[in-house]
This record gives C-alpha cells, structure tokens and sequence, in this order.
C-alpha cells in the first residue's frame, strides 16, 4: 500500500508517521508513505497556494492549479490499472469507520488531500474525481491529523504490520463492542486488586467475565453499538425444542 499526502506541512505528517508501528512497518516495506509538499508546485512568483474566494467572503480558498500538479506528480509512476482512491479530508465528508478502513485496506494507493484555509477550490477537487472523508463532528484547523489518523487505521489492517493478527480480530470496535478493562501487575496497587478471576487461571471464567464487562460498559456509553450487536448476536434458542405444530397460538 502505497499513501501519497499532498499537505503544506509534510515535516508535521512525516515525523507522525515515522515513529512507533507504523515507522517500524515503513522501515519494513509493508507500506510507503511519500509526503508531497504543496507550495513546491506554484507558478506564483511569491509563491502562494491560496487566493481569496471567489464572490467574496471571508478567509483564502487553496488553488486548484499547485494542488493539481503535486496531485500528478504524485501519480506520475504509478502502474497503470492499480486500485487508486483520492481522498480529501474534509469536515464535510463521509465518517472514517472502521468499515471504512478496512475496504480502504484492500486498495493499492491512497491520495490523501490535507486543505487548510477555508477549503480547496472546488474544480480541482473533481478535476481529480477526490471523495471526501471526515474524522468527526468537531473543527480542526487544517486535514493533517485526519491524514494521519487515517493512515493509521487503514495501516494497522495491512498484513504484517500488526505482531498478532488476532489483535484486529478479536478487538472491541472490529467486534462491535468496547473493550473490557485491563490489568496488569502488581495484584494490589493503591489498595485496588486485579479482579479475582483473572488471577484464577481459568481461560473460560477469564473469556466470560470479559464479554461481560465488554457488554455491560457497550449498553451504558455507546447504545448504539450495543444495539447493532444484540441484533447480529441474538440469544441462543434453547436446545430442547419440540417440532413445530403449525404456527403456534
Ligand atoms: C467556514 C466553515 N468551516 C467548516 C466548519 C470551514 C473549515 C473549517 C475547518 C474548513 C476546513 C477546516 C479544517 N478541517 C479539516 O481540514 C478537516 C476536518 C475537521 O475539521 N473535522 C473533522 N474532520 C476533518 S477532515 C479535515
């Protein structure tokens, strides 16, 4: 997988995307991140990558033609006939999901369009065909940390890039329920102990009491999602059944 972050900050993106898994993984070659900076692709001699908006208003809208040519400079190698997405992270766009992530997980190539300023003249983002995504219902001031957010979560899901698979398998918002608490050691700390059935050694009692606490926390902070889990995961029918006799009543 290849991410190509056309961004007037690409020593912000990069020292993100360089450390902890996510470096290990580049370092690795599961992946590439190539930053690609905007300003150097103005013909403007002060080199300016913003202009004010059309029919007036307030703040600078970002060019189409700067952000045009870093988009085909970035693409310029690229194999013909690859899974290519253009994105431009927008508060206007669709949710970042975990859905999401992970269809975006089987493409080949991922443009990432970080705005700043108002927004990014509007041709250029159909010029490029660029669909839009947001992380959330909240302002920021520019689209590098959703860049950065984004290619984390659709890293992580990248054969390799994660010790243990079962990690993205088992975990809570994959699974559809929040995670249940974790402990480690010493057993007392602060005189708070570690549940006593962890330190039980019984895998079953462990695993039970966990999707308990899973549950339990699901229903009371995220409804929602608890919801969507009890009607994918319905009650087991009980196991003595007699045959049907017609429809019953
Ligand atoms: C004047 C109206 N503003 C929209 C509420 C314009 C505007 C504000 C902030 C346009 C861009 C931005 C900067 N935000 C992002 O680039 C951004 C973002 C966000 O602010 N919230 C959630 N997801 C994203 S993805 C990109």
């Amino acid at each position: 997988m290849t991410f190509d972050i056309l961004t007037l900050f690409p020593e912000a993106v990069e020292s993100m995307l360089g450390i902890s898994i996510i470096g290990r993984a580049r370092k690795a070659g599961l992946l590439s991140v190539n930053c690609y900076q905007i300003r150097d692709y103005t013909e403007d001699k002060h080199r300016n990558v913003d202009d004010t908006p059309a029919g007036g208003g307030m703040g600078m809208v970002m060019a189409a033609q700067p952000i045009y040519d870093c988009y085909r400079n970035a693409v310029r190698n690229a194999p013909e006939g690859e899974r290519r997405r253009v994105i431009y992270l927008s508060p206007r766009g669709r949710h970042l999901t975990h859905a999401l992530a992970a269809e975006l997980s089987t493409c080949d190539r991922l443009v990432l369009l970080c705005g700043h300023y108002e927004g990014v003249d509007q041709r250029v983002l159909d010029e490029m065909d660029a669909e839009e995504i947001s992380v959330g219902d909240y302002v920021l001031t520019g689209g590098e940390l959703p860049a950065c957010i984004l290619v984390d979560a659709v890293s992580r899901l990248l054969p390799g890039v994660l010790a243990d698979p079962s990690c993205y398998e088992e975990e809570s918002i994959a699974s559809g329920l929040l995670e249940y608490p974790q402990y480690t050691k010493p057993a007392v700390w602060h005189d708070r102990a570690v549940p006593e059935v962890l330190l039980s050694g019984d895998h079953k009692k462990v695993d039970a009491w966990r999707l308990e606490q899973s549950l339990t926390l699901t229903e009371a902070r995220r409804p929602d999602l608890y919801d969507a889990y009890m009607a994918a995961h319905p009650p087991k029918p009980p196991k003595k059944r007699r045959k049907k006799e017609g429809s019953g009543g």
